[in-house]
Parts: structure tokens; C-alpha cells; sequence
């Protein structure tokens, strides 16, 4: 669905599974800070409104977009998280670099979450330009990283409904 026609922050709160001794992981790109900030901002406060203290969230930061993958990946080695959520934010260029940090990225958070345990969501803007983005983190859209963290909850819990 376009995001135009879907505010990012618009959830139903009932929606969202208890977060009872969930642990999460959040890895920020510094790439684009004015966003991912804005981003990672939404994402804690998301997780802090549905019950989640902050010594059961760690954040770390890598350099972009495309290391958060191996952040990502590293986090789930860790064995002291239930989730990670990838924060980054691409803005497309004059050249095609564009197009490869985000199908890297993309391919490489894919694989994660195939491969292993630990949900790995996604909350990465891939936008034409700097407004986009701004839109997309707490601007007219809301923000993507509200929208990370209700998914991050409710994918530790279908993890571990299929455990019980
Ligand atoms: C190099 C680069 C460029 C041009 N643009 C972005 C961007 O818009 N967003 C982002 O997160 N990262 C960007 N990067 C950095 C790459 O993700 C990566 O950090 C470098 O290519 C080093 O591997």
C-alpha cells in the first residue's frame, strides 16, 4: 500500500500483544540522522507506551543503512534480544548508489529473517528526497519507527505463541 494513503502511526492499540519480559534491539544508521533520529525516537517511545522499560531495549548505532546488516545480524548472535528493529534511512542521489544500498539492504535483512529466530523488522525509508523522508518520520505520514516497534512486538509474540 502507498503511504500516502496510510498514516504510518495509525494502529489499533488493541492490536498489540502484552510485552511482558520481551527484550528488543534497536540499530540505528547515522547516515541521514535528522531522520533516523526522529525515527529510533518514535521506535523507544512506541515500545516504552506498550510497557517495555528501557533496560530491556538496547540500542546501538553503525555507520549506514547497508551495515544494518551486519548490526542487525549481530544482535541476533547476541542471544539478549526477542527482536531487532533496523533503523536507516536512504535518499536517493544522481548516481545508483541508491538502488544498491537499498537492495542490499534489503536482501540482506530478507535473509536474516529467513534464516534465523530472531524477527528482524524492517524500518527502513527508501525515499526520492529529503521531504519524503521527513514525512515518513513524524512528519503528515507519521513515523515508521512507531510502526517498526508494534511490529517488532507482534512478532515476538507470534514467535512465541508457536513455541507454547
Ligand atoms: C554511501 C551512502 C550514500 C551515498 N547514501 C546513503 C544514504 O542515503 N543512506 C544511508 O543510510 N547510507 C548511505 N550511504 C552509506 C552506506 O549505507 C554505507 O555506509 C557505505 O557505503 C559504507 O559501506
Amino acid at each position: 500500500m502507498a503511504s500516502a494513503l496510510h498514516n504510518l502511526s495509525d494502529y489499533d492499540p488493541t492490536s498489540v500483544p502484552s510485552t511482558d519480559g520481551m527484550r528488543f534491539g534497536i540499530v540505528v544508521s547515522e547516515w541521514n540522522s535528522d531522520v533516523t533520529g526522529r525515527l529510533l525516537e518514535g521506535a523507544y517511545e512506541t515500545l516504552q507506551r506498550h510497557g517495555v522499560s528501557e533496560d530491556r531495549i538496547i540500542v546501538k548505532t553503525v555507520p549506514g543503512s547497508f551495515e544494518l546488516i551486519f548490526g542487525s545480524a549481530q544482535m541476533v548472535k547476541s542471544g539478549l534480544v526477542d527482536a531487532v528493529i533496523a533503523i536507516g534511512c536512504v535518499i536517493r542521489g544522481d548516481t545508483p548508489h541508491f538502488d544498491y544500498i537499498c537492495q542490499g539492504a534489503t536482501q540482506g535483512l530478507a535473509d536474516l529473517n529467513l534464516h534465523g529466530d530472531v524477527p528482524v523488522i524492517y524500518g527502513l525509508l527508501t525515499c526520492n528526497n529529503l521531504e519524503q523522508a521527513m514525512q515518513r518520520c513524524g512528519g503528515s505520514l507519521g513515523n515508521k519507527g512507531d510502526e517498526a516497534a508494534v511490529t517488532a512486538i507482534k512478532m515476538v509474540d507470534f514467535r512465541q505463541h508457536l513455541r507454547r
